[in-house]
């Protein structure tokens, strides 16, 4: 195994790193900005390395700065987490060449998955569903024929964006010909790459992804599906494994169509496929994640796999081969947020009294501590509360009986965990019928 591995991440993830590092018996490195210098992540790593300011770009984005520290703590491998530098193909070129292991997936890999039209068309090679749309790039004239073809609404996509980046949506024809040229230009000053792509905008999706975990030697496993409709403005807000809308029949079928599609791009890692479903029950392909996720807890609730562990193992060349995945209950991921309830405005502060929930069936995942002051130059995700049930009503239960038990209190802190009761308690979630509108409907 290896001897060392530098942390290039903060926050809960980092936390998340350093402890499958200890499992393993891996020395673990943090970095941290000044502004994170009393980090949880900094007082559990085995070494920690200042690499800059407060500001994001010039630290944990701050390529120099990170591989100083790597090549300081002599670390054999770094982890990326998510965010910052996790998916940035040169970053992971750079961290190889370097001689040092990327624990993810190759930077081809990442660039490939980072072209939208290139992998939709991988996608459709190996059989898997598509929205009705263009295939490939397009021009307006182009434009205009696949939308009358497929009716409007449409949306228009850049090649380059992904997680909600770069997306527009098109009522018309008069639409589309004023917005075409603006989403071109756009693409082209925030991704350097003005290609965009037409699809038919579904009306109320499902936000539904597979994890996946890929060994260098083409073994790949899924362990099934998350359901993430509970969103707003792109972020998640709540996950749950497994989707309450996907019967065993479309996981298999779905789960057998992402086995090859990785195999077909020789993926190494976790992964995670992303796809919307409509009310009809139908799933559309729409991007692979070449990172761990946020929310991968819900899916380690479910299956008892540490996917951590395995990204690990995995760079080091572990095989997959010996893994079963045997899925177990409901589990279900809130989001607290130092946010205000009413804005959802970042609301960082110090945390004065912080009362965690325990007990049966409950996972807490957090960087902070009582004493701890928010730094405001990040995310504002401060606790990931993860429940879970041997069913889903259970699961929602032991959810609301945990937040009964939280206390995040501070000068000038909020936090969304009221919000999380009302869409626990709401009749819309508790039949799992709500969609990637609910949010929106819910704050009327
Ligand atoms: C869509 C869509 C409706 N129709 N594509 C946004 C993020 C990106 N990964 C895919 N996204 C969407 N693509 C078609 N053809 C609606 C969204 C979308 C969305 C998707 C998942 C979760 C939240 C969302 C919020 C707004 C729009």
């Amino acid at each position: 195994m290896f001897k060392k591995i530098l942390i290039a991440n903060r926050g809960e993830i980092a936390v998340r790193a350093i402890r499958a590092c200890k499992e393993l018996g891996v020395k673990s490195v943090a970095v941290y900005s000044e502004a994170d210098k009393n980090s949880l992540h900094v007082k559990l790593a085995d070494e920690a390395i200042c690499i800059g300011p407060p500001e994001a770009s010039r630290s944990y984005l701050d390529v120099p700065s990170i591989m100083s520290a790597v090549e300081i703590s002599k670390a054999e491998a770094l982890y990326p987490g998510y965010g910052f530098l996790a998916e940035n193909p040169k970053f992971a070129e750079i961290t190889s060449k370097s001689g040092v292991k990327f624990i993810g997936p190759s930077a081809e890999t990442l660039e490939l998955i980072g072209d939208k039209i290139k992998t939709k068309e991988i996608a459709a090679r190996v059989g898997i569903p598509l929205v009705p749309g263009s295939s490939g790039a397009t021009d307006l004239e182009k434009a205009l024929e696949v939308a009358s073809k497929i009716g409007y609404p449409v949306v228009l996509k850049a090649s380059a964006g992904g997680g909600g980046r770069g997306i527009r949506i098109v009522m018309n024809e008069k639409e589309l010909r004023e917005k075409f040229p603006i989403a071109v230009q756009e693409a082209e000053i925030a991704f350097g790459d003005g290609r965009i792509f037409v699809e038919k905008f579904l009306i109320n999706p499902k936000h539904i992804e597979f994890q996946v975990l890929a060994d260098s030697q083409g073994n790949v496993i899924v362990l099934g599906e998350r359901e993430c409709s509970i969103q707003r403005r792109h972020q998640k807000l709540i996950e749950e494994a497994p989707s309450p809308s996907v019967d065993e029949k479309k996981r298999k079928e779905i789960e057998t169509a992402v086995v090859e599609f990785c195999r077909e791009i020789g993926y190494e890692g976790a992964g995670t496929v992303e796809f919307l479903m409509d009310e009809e029950g139908n799933f559309y392909f729409m991007e692979m994640n070449g990172r761990i996720q946020v929310e991968h807890p819900v899916t380690e609730m479910v299956t008892g796999i540490d996917i951590v562990k395995w990204q690990i193992k995995i760079a080091y060349g572990h095989k997959l081969k010996t893994v079963k995945v045997k899925k177990k209950g409901f589990a279900i991921e809130m989001r607290i947020n130092a946010e205000d309830p009413d804005t959802f405005m970042p609301s960082p502060g110090r945390v004065e009294e912080l009362i965690l929930p325990g007990g049966p069936g409950i996972r807490i995942d957090t960087h902070i501590y009582q004493g701890y002051q928010v730094p405001p130059y990040y995310d504002s995700l401060l606790v990931k509360l993860i429940v879970w049930g041997e069913t889903r009503e259970e699961a929602i239960r032991r959810g609301l009986r945990a937040l009964e038990e939280l206390t995040i209190k501070g000068q000038g802190l909020k936090t969304n965990a009221d919000f999380h009761r009302r869409v626990l308690q709401s009749r819309e979630f508790k039949e799992g019928k709500h969609h990637i509108g609910f949010v929106e409907e819910l704050m009327v």
